[in-house]
């Protein structure tokens, strides 16, 4: 097949080729690469608006099983679903100064309705902390109202000046948040673990992102919270930490400025304990930098919304109404155990053609089917994330054997992703390591003192030559701390080990 004629020097092989390929290569231009393939891989449209992109079918399917599952698994916890208005008033906004402060310069307003004035601007919502806790004390009198747990999924706007990425970082995105209010402290710490608990699972178990449990900074937790609990993944070609998903223990910070007090048990007049957490479309755009390769997008199985395809092979003048009739019956017995399978039967289209196109949006599997494989009685089965290409027997054992190829795949893309990660975490000591390891572009596991001072230092030091560095997260998972281990940044005694990298 002619491909396509791209303007782009040197890789311009790369897209003729696959005549429905990629112009730039993963490990060559990261940052293109990414932007071509969200939107070659039809995940999204760009917008006429900066910032704001519009989420195809494709993005908006992987969206949806995820919400599935989260959505499922918090009603288990007898967390309820509600609605709140995207408009915020000015002054309940600006109740939690600390909150809003951090934040200002990206709230977006409306100051109109037709050609007059608002009386009072209304912010579009970028988090609902303050929309929410402002009804909260309606709802909460004694301690039978308690706990208070609700949930939304909905959009977030945030006005942010600096680039735009697809999913990663846009103006617009949706969301789920949930807040809620407990009598006890205790309580509050626990719901915050077992929400971070889904966030991991959401990561690991559905798009086979590894990710490390852990806690924010100082600098980093959010200015509402006592403290911010992070998911974070890793994007081993820029060596870049990314925050996947959070959960914040608010202490009583926000109860205090909005009131929020009951009656305990005792009949004494008590204030409640705050959470709020949250994931995003960001999760999908992790997952992009995460598998996808020169091809296209590759998908996990769990979240694809097509698993596998089915492709007829009908050679020139051969029987080929019995190859789409055997593709038809075998996309009919996918189907029925529950596999997402789906057939191509245009006729306009190579092999060559559609199976690049399904290789772009990232399906697990294709399946092809021609006149040579009904003799031998056999289907020939690709991978899409490792390429392995082979026959398999067309018997009954088929629906098993392809849930089977499913799992592995699913199992064997986390344990790819798991090793790269792992191959770019570099375990240092002193600060001439630590600038060692930047260079390599390096995730680094170091002593630190634990001083807010420190951290800001460091991010200071770094910031011209290979672009600020700061703490990710301190792991959950503590590496043993000998006695006398000093902070490798400032040589005071160590407290704890902490990521360090670049972040998007
Ligand atoms: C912080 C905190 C929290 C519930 C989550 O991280 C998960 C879901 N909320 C969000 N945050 C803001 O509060 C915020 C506020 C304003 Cl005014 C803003 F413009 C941007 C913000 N960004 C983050």
């Amino acid at each position: 097949m002619a491909g396509t004629e791209v303007e782009n020097g040197g890789n311009k092989e790369l897209k003729e080729e696959t005549s429905l390929g990629l112009t730039y290569r993963k490990a060559e231009n990261f940052d293109e690469w990414y932007s071509e393939v969200v939107v070659s891989a039809e995940l999204i449209e760009h917008y006429d608006i900066s910032g704001l992109y519009i989420l195809r079918p494709l993005a908006v399917e992987i969206w949806e099983t995820l919400q599935a599952f989260f959505d499922s698994e918090i009603k288990k916890m007898k967390v309820e679903n509600c609605y709140f208005p995207t408009f915020v008033l000015e002054s309940h906004l600006k109740k939690e100064e600390d909150h809003y402060n951090g934040f200002s310069q990206e709230v977006a307003w409306v100051t109109k309705s037709g050609k007059s004035d608002l009386e009072t601007h209304l912010a579009l919502r970028p988090s609902s902390e303050t929309i929410m806790y402002s009804y909260f004390s309606k709802w909460i009198r004694g301690h039978r109202d308690l706990p208070l747990k609700l949930n939304q999924w909905c959009n977030a706007v945030r006005w942010a000046v600096g680039d735009p990425t697809p999913f990663i970082r846009s103006r617009e995105f949706l969301w789920q948040e949930g807040h809620s209010a407990f009598a006890t402290e205790d309580e509050a710490h626990a719901e915050a673990l077992e929400i971070l608990e889904l966030y991991r699972r959401i990561y690991e178990e559905y798009l086979a992102v590894p990710v490390i449990k852990g806690t924010k900074s100082e600098v980093d937790t959010f200015g509402g919270a006592i403290y911010t609990n992070t998911v974070e993944a890793f994007i081993p070609n820029t060596g870049c930490g990314i925050q996947g998903a959070t959960t914040h223990c608010l202490g009583q910070k926000f109860a205090s400025k909005f009131e929020l007090n009951f009656e305990d048990k005792k009949g004494d007049k008590a204030m409640v304990w705050q959470n709020s957490w949250g994931y995003s479309t960001r999760t999908i755009g992790v997952t992009v930098m995460v598998h996808g390769d020169d091809k296209g997008l590759v998908l996990p199985p769990k979240v694809a919304s097509t698993q596998v395809i089915v492709i007829p092979v009908p050679y020139k003048d051969a029987d080929t109404q019995e190859v789409y009739d055997t593709c038809k019956t075998t996309v009919n017995m996918l189907c029925e155990a529950k596999i997402r399978a789906e057939l191509d039967s245009r006729d306009y289209l190579s092999l060559e053609r559609k199976s690049s196109e399904w290789e772009m949006k990232g399906v697990p599997l294709r399946i092809e089917i021609g006149s040579n494989d009904l003799a031998d009685e056999q289907v020939c089965v690709v991978q899409r994330h490792n390429g392995a290409k082979m026959g398999i027997a067309a018997n009954a054992d088929l629906v098993e054997e392809i849930k089977k190829m499913l799992n592995n795949i699913q199992q064997n893309m986390f344990d790819v992703a798991k090793r790269k990660q792992d191959e770019c975490i570099q375990v240092i000591q002193t600060w001439d390591e630590f600038v060692e390891a930047l260079h390599q572009r390096k995730i680094i596991l170091a002593p630190w003192c634990d001083d807010k001072v420190v951290e800001l230092d460091v991010k200071e030091k770094t910031e011209n030559e290979m672009g600020a560095v700061k703490i990710l997260c301190s792991p959950f998972d503590q590496p043993k701390l000998l006695e006398g281990t000093k902070c490798f940044a400032s040589g005071k005694p160590a407290k704890k080990w902490t990521y360090w990298g670049r972040s998007y």
